[in-house]
């Protein structure tokens, strides 16, 4: 348990009402100091889980707000230490005073995100868990909100949790072999039912890191590249798709020089829509710059939309369709109100300016996405952290299971399965997690948090 007590604004500045945390050993006598309840009650008797209404005085007994305090007893509040949530009015001068005098009775101001970390330190919730609180404040759709969800409520954990048990149940098996190859006049322990296991932990682990690519780009949303000639109408299209004049739009040739991306959301799933600079031949450095930063953008895409309003050349065609190889390729005909639609038979037609065929093109995309659908108790990958653990923990398992074609001996396979386990554990914070580690994971959370 930490020694001492924090103090922060939850809620953002500027709303009606600002939520102060305070949590540590001694919270509850702070704040108490800070606290003249109505009903002339203490906060250092009032049990757990219940609220207040009083005054928040200063320490010369000027009254700083009207104010509503819960009390939270350890270990029953999110830090699992002794915690108190003062809602006061949302001025930043209220709030700084309450602060203030906290502070000036002992209170430190909290780090960003200390408040999970110390929930994580207390057992309230493993690591993987903690992450999900920040994926969770972060989410911005059913997708993300989902994910956060099904791993803040430890799904992904107890998927770990099983992948450990078979692998110590693995371990042991394997000792078990070891314990048997001292009497010279046993036979090795029959190995199929350990090849069979180990197949088996190394698929469900190929299965999270499988899942990651889907995690990933629906927690960043799914790059879709607008890529054509100049003029064609892509800044028009991002603009259309965004309901955002994001981009500069003209008819001069060569308007978009630089990468412009924004996220929406269509039908539940974040889309990253990236215009480009058109590509064409051009003696100017910057905008060939642009052109070269357009390929780099369609390589990083998933779904590529071509857009062109004259007919593309067989030969165009193919080297786009090189270029896309192995991502979803839509081609787009624009300017559809120019009333060549029946030239176009088969291709999708749009008007990115008056908005004709925007729905279809929608529909299309989301299609193309082609993803999962996803509920609460699936498991899916999100997070950088976790997803290169796992891959080290899909290494240790090949070299088992090839190992054991190889029949190689017990000690040597348990030597990469102690690894496995260990690259496992690092994901929730095993027994000991290193500081540092720590740390990064926690300054990328809000403070209040
Ligand atoms: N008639 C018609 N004109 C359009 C449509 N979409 C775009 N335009 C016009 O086409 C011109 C070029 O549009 P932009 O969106 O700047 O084209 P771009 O592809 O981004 O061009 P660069 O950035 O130069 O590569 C502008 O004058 C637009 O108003 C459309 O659907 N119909
Ligand atoms: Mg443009």
């Amino acid at each position: 348990m930490s020694e001492d007590t924090i103090c922060a604004l939850a809620t953002a500045v500027g709303g009606a009402i600002g939520v102060i945390r305070v949590s540590g050993p001694q919270a509850l006598t702070f704040s108490d100091r800070l606290f003249r309840g109505k009903s002339g009650k203490h906060l250092i008797e009032s049990p757990s889980h219940s609220v207040l209404f009083g005054d928040a005085v200063d320490s010369e007994g000027n009254i700083i707000d009207e104010v509503l305090v819960s009390v939270f007893r350890n270990p029953h509040s999110y830090t699992g230490e002794d915690s108190v949530e003062f809602s006061c009015h949302g001025s930043r001068y209220v709030i700084h005073r309450i602060l203030d005098t906290l502070i000036s009775y002992g209170c430190r101001q909290a780090e960003p995100g200390e408040y999970t970390q110390r929930a994580f330190l207390n057992g309230k919730m493993d690591l993987s868990q903690a992450e999900a609180v920040d994926d969770l404040i972060a989410s911005t759709n059913k997708a993300t909100h989902r994910m956060a969800m099904s791993q803040l409520r430890g799904r992904f954990s107890s998927a770990l949790g099983e992948l450990r048990d078979q692998l110590l149940h693995l371990t042991s098996l394997l000792e078990l072999e070891l314990d048997f190859s001292d009497h010279e006049d046993l036979e090795f322990a029959d190995r199929s039912e350990l090849r069979r296991l180990s197949s088996e932990v190394s698929e469900h682990i190929s299965r999270l890191t499988d899942s990651f690519r889907a995690g990933k780009a629906m927690k960043e949303g799914i790059p879709v590249a607008i890529i054509g000639k100049t003029n064609v109408g892509k800044s028009t299209l991002l603009n259309r798709l965004l309901h955002d004049d994001k981009a500069i739009v003209s008819d001069i040739h060569g308007t978009t020089r630089d990468v412009i991306e924004d996220t929406i959301t269509i039908r539940g799933v974040c889309f990253r829509f990236i215009d480009t600079a058109g590509l064409r031949e051009t003696i100017d450095t910057i905008e060939r710059l642009g052109i070269e930063r357009s390929y780099e953008k369609l390589s990083e895409a998933t779904i590529v939309i071509w857009l062109f309003d004259t007919p593309p050349t067989p030969s165009e065609r193919e080297e786009m369709e090189r270029r896309c190889e192995g991502k979803a390729l839509l081609p787009v005909y624009n300017k559809v109100d120019r009333g060549e639609a029946e030239l176009w038979d088969g291709v999708l037609c749009i008007s990115a300016k008056y908005g004709q065929g925007m729905d279809a093109l929608e529909e299309r995309i989301y299609e193309l996405a082609d993803l999962p659908e996803i509920s609460e108790n699936d498991v899916i990958v999100t997070n950088a952290r976790h997803y290169s653990a796992l891959t080290a923990a899909q290494e240790d398992m090949r070299r088992v299971c090839e190992g054991m074609e190889m029949g190689l001996s017990g000690d040597l396979l348990s030597e990469d399965l102690r690894s496995c386990i260990h690259h496992l554990g690092e994901i929730v914070g095993g027994e000991i997690t290193p500081d540092e580690t720590l740390g990064k994971i926690f300054a990328e959370f809000c403070v209040g948090k």
